[in-house]
């Protein structure tokens, strides 16, 4: 079982689009163990894109990401860090597959409604900057059963 670290952005928070978003993950059979709003602050959001600093639009970047409140998650569950980034669809909205989260709800490649992590490194190291430990909860699930044979 892996873990991956999702975010609604700032876009998709103020578009009422969080529930609808967290849905996909939970019907697909994916476990929530950690789940929280807060807004970004510059510091966090300068550490969070730091590979793309220097670039042309990392200031817009950091100016969108801090904008509002994020509605930010772990997911749990085989192949998650993969699976939750085909089902986010490519970074520009419009060369996303259909029927991907951010064909379904973005046009733009600076408003593109969802973050999520690229790799397992880059998982644990955005879910430790992110989440506390004690924000990540560890449970079972009687459902388990009929989504994994
Ligand atoms: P994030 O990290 O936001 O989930 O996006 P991706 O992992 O899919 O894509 P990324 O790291 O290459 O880009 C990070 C972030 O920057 C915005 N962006 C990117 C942009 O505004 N203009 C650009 O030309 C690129 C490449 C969109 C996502």
């Amino acid at each position: 079982m892996e873990r991956t670290y999702l975010m609604v952005k700032p876009d998709g928070v103020q578009r009422n689009l969080a529930g609808e978003i967290i849905s996909r993950f939970e019907k697909k059979g994916y476990k929530i163990v950690g789940l929280k709003m807060f807004r970004m602050s510059r510091e966090l959001a300068e550490k969070h894109y730091g590979e793309h600093a220097g670039k042309p639009f990392f200031e817009s970047l950091v100016d969108y990401i801090t904008s509002g409140p994020v509605v930010a998650m772990v997911i749990e569950g085989k192949d998650a860090v993969s699976a939750a980034r085909d089902m986010m669809g490519a970074t520009n909205p419009l060369k996303a597959a259909p029927g991907t989260i951010r064909n379904s709800y973005g046009i733009e490649i600076g408003r593109n409604v969802i973050h999520g992590s690229d790799s397992p490194a880059s998982a644990a190291r955005e879910i430790s900057l992110f989440f506390k430990e004690e924000e990540i909860i560890e449970y079972s699930r009687d459902v388990d059963r009929w989504i994994y044979e």
